[in-house]
């Protein structure tokens, strides 16, 4: 009954583990270098925790993700991809995967979508949207780790779900905002809540 429900899903940190990737790799290309577990992670920027380990570590740490085959080869995160394509079968449910690619845009934008296209097909290249402003795009929820999600519309549409991350465990929640504590929890609820 109703409209239909349009949810938009986060990329990094939601379905790809750009935070396992990035410290793989980091580890990997600056071996001797002093690193942030990912228990010890705070806040929604690894260059900014970084840079405040020692200055240097920031432009280190924005090297690794600025690198060729940084975003393709990133795993996906338990139950993501099955939870997306189970989304997307559902009655009256839209599905988006929205997502803000790097400004140093060589590599990140074609990886994004090769990685669409390698987990959940071709034909999710559909629902695809790049935007460096979320606050623009119209939908009834959003999934995202990141704690802040700011643009330029002040009331955008959509319901900010929380995804939990390393950098975001921690924070209390502000009220009235829900959380998504990882894709074995009862994401089929949220959306319920909001189809009419
Ligand atoms: N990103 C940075 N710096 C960081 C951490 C992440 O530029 O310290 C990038 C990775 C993603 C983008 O491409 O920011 C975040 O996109 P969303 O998860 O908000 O869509």
């Amino acid at each position: 009954s109703g409209k239909r429900l349009r949810v938009l899903v986060d990329m990094d940190g939601v379905l790809a583990d750009f935070e396992g990737g990035f410290l793989k790799k980091y580890r990997a290309r600056y071996p001797t270098e002093p690193y942030i577990t990912l228990e010890d992670r705070r806040g929604f920027w690894v260059s900014t925790q970084y840079g405040q380990l020692r200055s240097d570590l920031c432009e280190k740490a924005i090297s690794i993700w600025e690198s060729k085959g940084f975003f393709i080869d990133l795993d996906p995160l338990p139950g993501g991809v099955e939870a997306v394509k189970e989304m997307a079968e559902m009655n009256d449910t839209d599905v988006f995967i929205c997502t803000s690619p790097i400004k140093h845009y060589k590599h990140c934008p074609h990886e994004k979508y090769a990685w669409v296209e390698k987990h959940l097909g071709r034909d999710f290249l559909e629902q695809v949207i790049l935007t460096r402003d979320k606050t623009l795009i119209t939908g009834d929820l959003l999934i995202d780790d990141k704690p802040d999600i700011l643009g330029v519309e002040p009331n955008p549409a959509w319901e900010h779900i929380l995804f939990s991350a390393c950098h975001n465990k921690h924070l209390p929640l502000s009220l009235p905002q829900r959380r998504l504590l990882s894709w074995l929890d009862d994401w089929r609820a949220i959306l319920d809540s909001k189809r009419q």
